[in-house]
């Protein structure tokens, strides 16, 4: 290993370094040497070559996806719940007040595939409709501190990836939606069973607020990972980041 940046004492580097981890990724990396070579080695990023502490911390961001996607087990399902605990009314979030949520004309509205996919067809909501529909009772939890159970239907995500004939072997899916408003998921993620394409939520067409005419709930995942009033899926191997992961949110955001 080269020689340390000069005035930065190796192992605190190291340390603040662990701390900036998710509790897992700590554990792994602890568990090594949690050393600041293992740090570089781990990252890929020369910390000993003037790297800033922003290129450091991005790197260990980064490092925390791969960790979370190693660790991510695609047949161990979420928590579901009784109708008994579904909280109503559900709460509303979004990066603007309940007024700006837009609007959406159903019959106007299309989904557009595109990537690594071999059929780029359109979809209307009436074609989404047609595919077999499973319900869940599950919980979201939202970063600013909120959970709540709610009730929710739709296709399963990983059947329609098959449909479109989606390379599953490709790394994301990404998701951008009629408020600008885009995240993506790894593909093991959007392949778990219950991942879905929501239509529905307490058994009737799923309201304006909640993300009409679909959005995809990810119960795997905090609340930022499920996009609302989605009108464009693409399938791709260069990461796309997203509205919330481009501002610092940690991308994989695994439960
Ligand atoms: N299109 C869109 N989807 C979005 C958001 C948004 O601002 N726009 N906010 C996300 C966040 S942070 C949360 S917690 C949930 C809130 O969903 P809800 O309004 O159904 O509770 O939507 C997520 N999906
Ligand atoms: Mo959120």
């Amino acid at each position: 290993m080269k020689r340390p940046i000069p005035g930065v004492d190796a192992a605190l580097l190291a340390k603040d370094a662990a701390a900036a981890m998710p509790l897992s990724t700590r554990r792994a990396f602890l568990r090594g040497s949690g050393s600041l070579g293992a740090l570089v080695m781990l990252t890929g990023c020369n910390v000993v070559d003037g790297a800033s502490a922003e290129d450091l911390l991005r790197a260990v961001s980064r490092l925390n996806d791969r960790v979370q996607a190693w660790m991510f087990d695609p047949d161990r399902l979420a928590r579901t719940y009784r109708e008994a605990d579904i909280n109503r009314p559900f709460p509303f979030n979004a990066f603007y007040p309940p007024e700006d949520a837009p609007l959406v004309d159903g019959d106007a509205w299309r989904l557009y595939v595109g990537g690594l996919v071999t059929d780029t067809s359109q979809w209307t909501l009436a074609r989404l409709q047609g595919l077999a529909m499973e319900t869940q009772i599950t919980q979201h939890i939202c970063i600013e501190g909120w959970s709540a159970v709610g009730k929710w239907s739709g296709p399963r995500l990983s059947d329609f990836l098959q449909r479109i004939g989606a390379d599953l072997t490709a790394k994301y899916v990404g998701l951008r939606c009629e408020d600008r408003y885009s995240t993506s998921l790894d593909m093991a993620t959007a392949l778990h069973p219950q991942t879905q394409m929501t239509l529905m939520m307490n058994d009737g067409p799923l309201p304006r607020f909640y993300g009409f005419p679909m959005k995809i709930r990810v119960p795997t995942k905090l609340g930022f990972k499920n996009p609302k009033h989605v009108n464009e899926l693409f399938v791709t191997n260069d990461y796309p980041g997203g509205f919330w992961e481009d501002r610092g949110y940690n991308w994989f955001s695994g439960l």
